[in-house]
């Protein structure tokens, strides 16, 4: 695993406004981005990359959020949590997702673990969206102390259905799984599954439902459609009649993009779709400096999600 347990930056509150172009921002790098709306306003939760130029390995230490009323006027609210938010943890702020529940926000993150131990699911919770978020568990949601070859604990995606039922997907290195969520949103419930059917499952998975539908868009890194080279992701997306599966495969929603990794999530503002998704756009940016871009995404009347064409500039 990259990263590094070093200076912990102070939590930031400034709200600075960023431009309305892709990369949304640029005075820092971000990556991993999960949107969520809540009534006319829709907030991502990125991590920030602060690899030095040249280095070839994730320096991830923050989360940070930015909100928006438009998809396009971005207002930036600095880093909301950050790996000492988890007091066991002690690297790699990686991959996360906020899930509101009654009035509070849940903020899942892959994190790793104090010392040699992979990757973990932790959780945060807020009174509102942009905190302040303290560690809800006391410990990982989901642990891995020994290192797996079948599968990473990271990019949780959680999903509350109409019945009140949540559900967390996570896993990377091919490996998806899913577990459902007690009501208190911090403690498992049953076994964990591996679902079916999400062809070239890499990484990233995105849950949500439309129209009584269950979508799953995830990176795949395969070359049959996906990518040119399998160092490079694309997003697929699966749809099912059933939260745990099985899916059935139905396309491509982004090819790939000028990072190697490809993290995208999709949310639904004032009747509009949006992808949130990242790239290596931005001035000096890289596989390790990797920017949040979004763009708007449409569906068919049968359901299907056309493919994204990214805009930069
Ligand atoms: O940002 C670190 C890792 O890179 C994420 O957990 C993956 O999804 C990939 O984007």
């Amino acid at each position: 695993l990259a990263g590094a347990c070093g200076v912990i930056t102070a939590i930031a509150v400034a709200a600075v406004p960023v431009h309305a172009a892709n990369p949304i921002i640029t005075s820092i790098y971000t990556a991993d981005p999960a949107p969520l709306v809540v009534g006319n306003m829709m907030y991502i939760y990125a991590g920030r990359d602060e690899a030095p130029a040249g280095t070839n390995n994730f320096v991830m230490r923050e989360w940070h959020v930015l909100s928006s009323t438009d998809a396009n006027t971005w207002t930036h609210h600095g880093a909301r949590a950050n790996i000492a938010t988890f007091p066991w943890a002690g690297a790699d702020a990686w991959a996360s997702e906020v899930e509101p529940r009654n009035g509070r926000y849940y903020w899942y993150t892959s994190v790793n673990g104090n010392g040699p131990g992979w990757m973990n699911i932790g959780v945060a919770v807020g009174d509102s969206p942009l905190g302040p978020f303290t560690d809800a568990k006391g410990g990982p949601l989901i642990s891995d102390s020994t290192p797996n070859s079948s599968g990473l604990n990271i990019d949780p995606t959680v999903f509350v259905d109409d019945d009140g039922q949540a559900y967390m997907y996570w896993g990377g290195y091919w490996v998806p799984r899913a577990v459902k969520l007690a009501a208190n949103m911090i403690d498992t419930v049953g076994s964990v599954v591996t679902p079916q059917g999400l062809t070239n499952y890499w990484e990233a998975p995105w849950m949500f439902k439309r129209n009584g539908l269950y979508y799953m868009m995830y990176a795949a890194n395969d070359t049959n459609g996906c990518v040119v080279n399998t160092n490079y992701a694309c997003q697929r997306y699966a749809t099912a009649t059933n939260p745990l599966g099985p899916w059935t495969h139905r396309g491509i929603v982004l090819g790939q993009v000028s990072s190697t990794t490809n993290h995208a999530g999709i949310v639904e503002l004032n009747g509009q779709s949006y992808i949130v998704y990242h790239t290596a756009d931005a001035p000096g940016g890289g596989d390790f400096r990797r920017s949040v871009a979004v763009d708007k995404l449409n569906f068919n009347a049968d359901g299907t999600i056309q493919r994204v064409v990214p805009t930069t500039g």
